[in-house]
């Protein structure tokens, strides 16, 4: 919209335009309100001004229903245009489209984390392929941070305790800033990064290359072994436990009546505080994870759970392309 121009930010992905073209109507608006106002108070001040010492004002009676009709319809139709045209960009970039690509985040002081669907890992640097949606599920190893990328309009709280979403598709190649939009501690304005946008064979080169960063972090089916959850959790079913097999994505009762979709906020919980939520059937007697078990562990097991297929179902084909990568 506005190329290289030093006030805005480079416009690099599906949302960008969309949400600028929201925004300078919205302005639009306000200033056309704001010069008409301004300039009809600055007029009546001249034509109205007192002439003579004794001059007093004129009794108004009546009103004219068409004025105030007008002065009440017009803005009201113009908030409307604000609120649809606003809710239509807020639900296009609070909804990951189905085929995206599930990445994580963990903001921590004064850093962030990545991790890539097929398990690599950096820190401060994101490498994405171009024209491919990117799901973020992100949550803060600390205290509350923000997620955001000015050149793809994006920009999300990111916060200890729980998973917020955000997506994007870039369609430029090119590298543009990360920030941390949330005050955060002293090293707040360290908190940058840069996402690297790539051409989709100049992804799968960067992917096969090079170390991943941030250390090694156990896969989910070790912790699952090492954190001794198949004890319970076994697929042979000895009925103290719940099978796993395909739980993910599928809606399960609790034994005070109500369902809940399995999704990674879900089975965090059920890792983090199991008695919140007791499946059907079933006694409370899994003990809590919690304080002895990391942010990155915790999504390490929510991916094995993922991948964890229904019995009978092919198993799925372990780290293929990005795109097993959930898709919740
Ligand atoms: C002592 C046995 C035991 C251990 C160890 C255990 N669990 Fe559980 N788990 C249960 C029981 C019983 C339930 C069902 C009752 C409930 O919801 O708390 C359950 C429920 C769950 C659920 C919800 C399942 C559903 O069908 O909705 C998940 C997810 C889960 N556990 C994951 C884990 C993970 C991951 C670990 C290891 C870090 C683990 N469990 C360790 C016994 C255990
Ligand atoms: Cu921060």
């Amino acid at each position: 919209m506005l190329p290289n121009s030093p006030v805005f930010p480079p416009v690099s992905s599906t949302l960008a335009s969309k949400v600028d073209l929201l925004f300078f109507f919205t302005v639009g608006v306000s200033v056309l309100f704001s010069v008409l106002i301004v300039a009809t108070i600055v007029a009546f001040l001249v034509k109205y001004r007192r002439r003579h010492a004794a001059e007093t004002g004129q009794e108004i009676k009546g009103n004219t229903l068409i004025l105030e009709l007008a002065w009440s319809i017009i803005p009201l139709g113009l908030v409307m245009i604000s609120f649809f045209w606003g809710a239509a960009v807020f639900f296009e970039s609070s909804r990951p489209p189905a085929d995206a690509w599930s990445f994580h985040v963990y903001g921590k002081q004064w850093m962030w984390k990545v991790e890539h669907p097929e398990g690599k890992r950096e820190i401060n640097e994101f490498h994405v392929p171009v024209n491919q949606a990117v799901k973020l599920t992100m949550t803060s190893e600390d205290v509350i941070h923000n997620f955001s990328v000015p050149a793809f309009r994006l920009k999300m709280d990111v916060l200890p305790g729980r998973y917020t979403t955000a997506w994007f598709k870039a369609t430029k190649t090119g590298t543009y800033h990360i920030f941390c939009d949330q005050y955060c501690g002293v090293d707040h304005s360290k908190m940058v990064g840069k996402i690297h946008v790539l051409e989709p064979q100049d992804y799968q080169k960067w992917l096969v290359g090079g170390a991943s960063a941030g250390g090694a972090v156990a896969t989910g089916g070790e912790l699952f072994v090492a954190k001794a959850c198949n004890t319970c959790h076994r697929s042979d079913s000895s009925a103290r436990a719940p099978i796993l097999d395909g739980v993910f994505g599928k809606s399960v009762s609790l034994a005070d009546g109500r369902t809940v979709l399995a999704d990674e906020s879900y089975v965090r919980e059920s890792i983090l505080s199991p008695a919140s939520k007791i499946v059907q059937g079933y006694q409370p007697i899994m003990p809590t994870f919690k304080d002895q078990i990391s942010e990155e562990e915790i999504v390490q097991l929510i991916r094995y759970i993922q991948d964890l297929k229904p019995a009978g179902a092919a198993a799925a084909p372990a780290a293929a392309a990005p795109a097993a990568g959930g898709k919740s």
